[in-house]
């Protein structure tokens, strides 16, 4: 869906008055490359003295569920704060995300036309990279999202909610295409063959992950499922991954997911709608970072199944991606935000071109994992 227009300062001055945030909100601009909700970078005075928040527009179309969507975000991010104290972490508050609640104590705000919004403190000193430009960088944004699962694993409280249902269950996913191919409602089926062609000759690798799950070989944890790598802050000093954001999908899924989506986010040359495909191949080098870091921040958890599937986990995520955006194509642009007429096409053919690298690497890849596994258990 194209991006709706900026609403006036007023408008955030009135939130700001509703949201228990500590001075008067002075500005307020649009903020990162998110595809999904509506992001605002706000700065309150305090007698004179800058602080920041981050303003969301949630999108409600997608997230039918606030209250149970902010319930979970409240449930992981204050397991978060407890264990960073618990051990004594330094920076604990720029670590995990801290919600603002309303001054009625609310963890939202419904304005006057009935629209969602959230407030965060902002993460300063630190940003988010929409492509990764070196191992260092790929290796700590891995190793937090690793240790943001492994600090979720004993999260008290019962299983999360669902907010997408079948987020990642892929085969599902295809389905969707093939409903949407068939419905034709934007009239595009015609003009994409090619690409619909190479989505169904990848249809085999849809059941790849969600078989592991129904065989029970792999074990359902809390996952973030939108690992995407402009989903963790990286500091400006020091590069550390400092905090992962973006918690809307944060619910049961497989550890495969999240290591499939940095693979699908780390490893591309090129941005996710970069329309030269020579540009789009996958990074060795990137890749080893992000098994070195993500091995090394999820510890000794993952089971041995879930370490031979890093690599294909890298392709299933992928497709699926790819899968999403050409049906979103089809459908004429009713789920992404798009810059530009066709902009849905371009990243799917991107996504497919990445998994065309991906899979030609797939050998060499494989030996980069059993080298990151032999180190971690010499
Ligand atoms: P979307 O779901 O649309 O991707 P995100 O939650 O990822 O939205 O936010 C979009 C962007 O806003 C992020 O990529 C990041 O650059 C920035 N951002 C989000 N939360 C914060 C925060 N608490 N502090 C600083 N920047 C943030
Ligand atoms: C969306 O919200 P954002 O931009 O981080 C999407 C992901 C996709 C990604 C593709 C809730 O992520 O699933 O992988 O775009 N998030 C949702 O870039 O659908
Ligand atoms: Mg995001």
């Amino acid at each position: 869906m194209a991006s709706k227009s900026v609403p006036p300062l007023a408008e955030f001055v009135a939130l700001g008055r509703v949201f228990a945030l500590h001075g008067e909100v002075v500005a307020a601009a649009p903020h990162g490359s998110g595809h999904i909700n509506d992001t605002y970078a706000v700065t309150v005075s305090q007698a004179g003295a800058p602080l920041r928040y981050i303003f969301q527009r949630i999108n409600h179309t997608i997230f039918q569920d606030v209250p149970a969507l902010m319930e979970n975000i409240l449930r992981v991010t204050a397991h978060q704060q407890a264990r960073l104290l618990a051990t004594g972490a330094e920076d604990a508050s720029r670590r995990a995300l801290t919600v603002i609640p309303s001054r009625s104590g609310e963890p939202y705000v419904r304005d006057a036309q009935g629209r969602w919004w959230r407030a965060y403190l902002f993460v300063e000193k630190a940003l988010t990279y929409d492509k990764i430009e070196s191992p260092a960088q790929a290796r700590e944004a891995a190793r937090a999202f690793g240790e943001f699962q492994r600090l979720l694993a004993d999260l008290p409280g019962g299983r999360l909610r669902e907010t997408i249902p079948g987020f990642h269950d892929t085969p599902r996913r295809y389905a969707a295409f093939e409903a949407a191919l068939a419905a034709d409602a934007a009239g595009r089926a015609a003009s994409v063959a090619v690409e619909i062609e190479f989505a169904r000759s990848r249809q085999p690798l849809s059941r790849t992950l969600t078989d592991l799950l129904a065989a029970g070989l792999v074990p359902e944890r809390v996952t973030h499922n939108d690992t995407k790598l402009n989903n963790v802050m990286l500091d400006d000093a020091t590069g550390a991954g400092v905090c992962v954001i973006d918690l809307d999908t944060v619910m049961p899924g497989l550890s495969l997911y999240d290591f499939g989506d940095m693979v699908r986010t780390g490893t591309n040359a090129a941005l996710e709608d970069e329309t030269d495909l020579a540009k789009v191949v996958a990074r060795p080098g990137m890749f080893a970072a992000l098994a070195e870091g993500f091995l090394a921040g999820c510890g000794d958890s993952l089971n041995d199944v879930e370490r031979a599937h890093l690599v294909v986990a890298g392709q299933v995520m992928t497709y699926e991606v790819g899968l999403r955006f050409l049906t979103d194509h089809l459908q004429g642009d009713v789920y992404f935000k798009i810059k530009r007429p066709d902009h849905n096409l371009d990243r799917a053919r991107n996504q497919f071109a990445l998994l065309r690298s991906l899979e030609a690497q797939a050998a060499g890849f494989q030996r980069i994992v059993d080298t990151c596994s032999a180190v971690a258990t010499a």
